[in-house]
């Protein structure tokens, strides 16, 4: 299992210009494999949050379309913010249409997500023409693309066949540089006759060290068990670390610090979890 690796023997398996392999960069020259989730609704708290956690991810994740006073400056400040601090942006579409139209959703509307998310993600049913369509758009730009082979929440319906399905997917489009995941799900299927195994980057959310859900379906799982017990590269982490901005209260500052404090708390506690990994 790629598992047993470190991240730095792994960015080689990737295209030099793609995605996937200047995330794995990232993590090693950051000592992070934290994703932190954004998903705040207006568009100087997104910006606040990055900024205050940016010197511990890897990764910024956002869901453009729950921000109600987007604008073109936003995506021009997070780009500045990803320059500055070294970081990459990952889109959470969870595109699930045709190609024809996810193409269009990719590329176009209000928000242009290709132009600016240098990882974006989809579900697997509509059928691999769904990768079709996002690659035809991304891989001319040097983006990847991650499958929803498991999810995090309660009876989810992305398992056993299906998850499997995904891992077969993946093995036939470059594009698809990993999945979400709760497992190292690319070690339940074998490579396709004559292929080798091949490096998948697994980023999993449902990771809270203070709460074991939301009451809305959401499971958490600590950083040691998804990326030590259960092989997963990246943690994805959301309101366990901006969650101090939605309580009444508490003094904008003090939040900020507090979001801080914990984007540091997470970073470490994902960082000790892969270096354990690695001794075991
Ligand atoms: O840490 P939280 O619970 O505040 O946020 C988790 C984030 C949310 C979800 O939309 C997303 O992770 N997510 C995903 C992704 C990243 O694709 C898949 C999944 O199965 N569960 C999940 O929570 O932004």
């Amino acid at each position: 299992s790629v598992a047993a690796l470190r991240y730095e023997a792994r960015a080689e398996a990737y295209a030099p210009a793609s995605a996937a392999r200047a995330l794995l960069a990232t993590m090693v020259r950051k000592r992070s494999n934290l994703c932190v989730s954004v998903d705040v609704t207006r568009a100087a708290d997104l910006l606040a949050v990055v900024a205050a956690v940016a010197p511990h991810v890897c990764l910024v994740k956002t869901h453009i379309d729950i921000v109600s006073d987007f604008s073109d400056d936003l995506v021009v400040q997070l780009q500045a913010l990803a320059q500055q601090h070294d970081f990459l942006i990952f889109e959470d579409r969870k595109f699930a249409d045709i190609g024809n139209t996810v193409s269009l959703q990719y590329a176009a509307g209000v928000h242009k997500i290709a132009s600016w998310s240098h990882i974006t993600n989809a579900h697997l049913v509509p059928g691999p023409g769904i990768i079709d369509g996002l690659a035809a758009v991304g891989e001319p730009l040097g983006r990847s693309l991650l499958l929803l082979a498991e999810m995090s929440s309660a009876g989810t319906l992305a398992r056993g066949e299906y998850s499997r399905e995904c891992v077969r997917a993946a093995y036939a489009h470059p594009f698809v540089c990993g999945f979400i995941a709760m497992h190292r799900v690319d070690d339940d299927e074998a490579p396709p006759a004559g292929q080798a195994k091949k490096d998948f980057l697994i980023l999993t959310p449902g990771v809270g060290l203070d709460s074991t859900g939301d009451g809305r379906g959401q499971q958490y799982r600590t950083p040691d068990e998804v990326v030590r017990a259960s092989g997963c590269d990246v943690i994805i982490v959301g309101r366990g670390i901006y969650g101090a901005l939605l309580k009444e209260g508490v003094a904008r500052a003090d939040a900020i610090a507090e979001v801080t404090r914990q984007g540091e708390r997470y970073r470490d506690a994902g960082w000790q979890a892969y270096e354990a990994r690695l001794g075991a």
